[in-house]
Order: C-alpha cells, then structure tokens, then sequence
C-alpha cells in the first residue's frame, strides 16, 4: 500500500514504483583514486564492498604513494545504487583498474551505458592503461571526474584534455568523492552524455 512512508523511500531497499528505466553505469579508474569511496557516498543502499586487507604482497604492486592511510584495496568490485529522478535509478558498478584485472570488465561492461573516469591528478599516468582499455576494449562513452584531492595540482579542462587525448566532447567535471551531492552531479554528466552519444559511435566496438 502507498503511503508516505513507503518501504522505498523509508531505508532505501526497494526501487521507488516510479522508477522506469534502469542504467548500469560502470565506475572506473586506477588504484586509490576514490572509487569505493564515491559508490559509498551516493549510493542509496549499503554499497556491496569487495575489500580485502592489502598484504605485504601487494605492496610495489599497487603504488601508495599519497595514499598513507589507505589499508585495502578492492579485489572484485562495488556496487551500489542510485535514484537520479522520479523514473531513473542508475545502478554502479566499481571495477578496479588494475591491469590484472582486465578480464572482470568484459562481464561487467556488458549492458553498461557508459563509464565514469577517476582520476587523480597526482597521478594521471596511472590512469593511461584505463583510457586504453575502455577505448580499445568496450568503446563505451565516458566522463572523467577528476577527484580533488588535497595538495593535487588543479589543471584547466584543456590541459587534462591533451594530457589525457580525450575527445572534444568527453566531459571532464570536478568532483570530491566524498560527497553526495558533487559524485551524483558527476554520474548525471556522464548519464547525460551517454545518451547523446552517437549510435554510430557505439557501433565502432
Ligand atoms: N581527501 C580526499 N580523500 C579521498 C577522496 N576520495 C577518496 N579519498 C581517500 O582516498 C583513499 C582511496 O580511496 P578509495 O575509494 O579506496 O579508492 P579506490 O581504490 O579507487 O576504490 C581512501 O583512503 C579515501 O578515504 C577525496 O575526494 N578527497
Ligand atoms: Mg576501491
């Protein structure tokens, strides 16, 4: 029964009965850049979390630097959710951007209207292997959010433009993962440019 205390609306569990359309978004990026963090911060549900405490292991693998008080490192994915208006709820997957696991992005991108882009500036080369991958690998339209962090050096659209070699089009916003508000503005540019990505683009896969 419809009340204004509806199980939906009441603790998240349950998609509103206006929903019409879900998107499956695909949350990506190199180590650290704020990928659990974001799905944690807008998503509507516990976020589903696949963390594992780094071991000694992994330490040269995944590069810490800057990242003093990070102690674990995604090994599969997160997941969570998110209503963006009355008739769409976009559904997040976080994949981590780790070469090693390329493989998991070829189940994941399926059915995936597009990507969000982590970066961090401190860092922007460990993101090159991610533009490589969701350019050669799944052509899918993307957006880049650039996580400030603290201390790291704020570049103009047009320098991350060139660093990156993105297309005139791909949109770039600012964003602090940590917030709701910023990372929900940041999905709905990049659902925003998935839908007026061309057919014929998306066709070139
Ligand atoms: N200052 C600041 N720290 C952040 C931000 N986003 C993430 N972090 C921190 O950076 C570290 C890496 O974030 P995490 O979400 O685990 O990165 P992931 O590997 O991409 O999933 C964590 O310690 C976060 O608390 C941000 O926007 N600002
Ligand atoms: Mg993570």
């Amino acid at each position: 029964m419809a009340s204004e205390n509806s199980d939906w609306s009441d603790d998240g569990r349950y998609v509103a009965p206006t929903v019409a359309q879900s998107v499956k978004i695909l949350v990506v990026g190199a180590f650290g850049v704020g990928k659990t963090t974001l799905i944690g911060s807008v998503s509507e549900i516990a976020p589903l979390r696949t963390e594992e405490t780094m071991t000694l292991a992994s330490v040269g693998v995944d590069s810490l630097t800057g990242l003093d008080d990070k102690a674990t490192t995604t090994v599969a994915m997160d997941f969570g959710r998110i209503t963006v208006s009355p008739d769409v709820v976009l559904y997040l997957f976080g994949t981590p951007g780790q070469r090693r696991f390329w493989d998991l992005w070829e189940g994941l991108a399926e059915g995936a209207v597009g990507a969000l882009v982590l970066i961090d500036t401190r860092r922007i080369e460990d993101s090159f292997e991610v533009f490589d991958q969701l350019e050669t690998r799944t052509g899918m339209p993307f957006a880049v959010a650039v996580n400030d962090f603290p201390g790291a050096p704020r570049y103009g659209a047009d320098q991350l433009r060139e660093a990156l070699d993105l297309l005139p089009d791909t949109p770039i916003v600012h964003c602090d993962a940590r917030n709701k508000e910023s990372s929900a503005q940041a999905l709905i540019k990049l659902v925003e440019h998935a839908l007026h990505f061309p057919a014929s683009e998306k066709a070139l896969t």
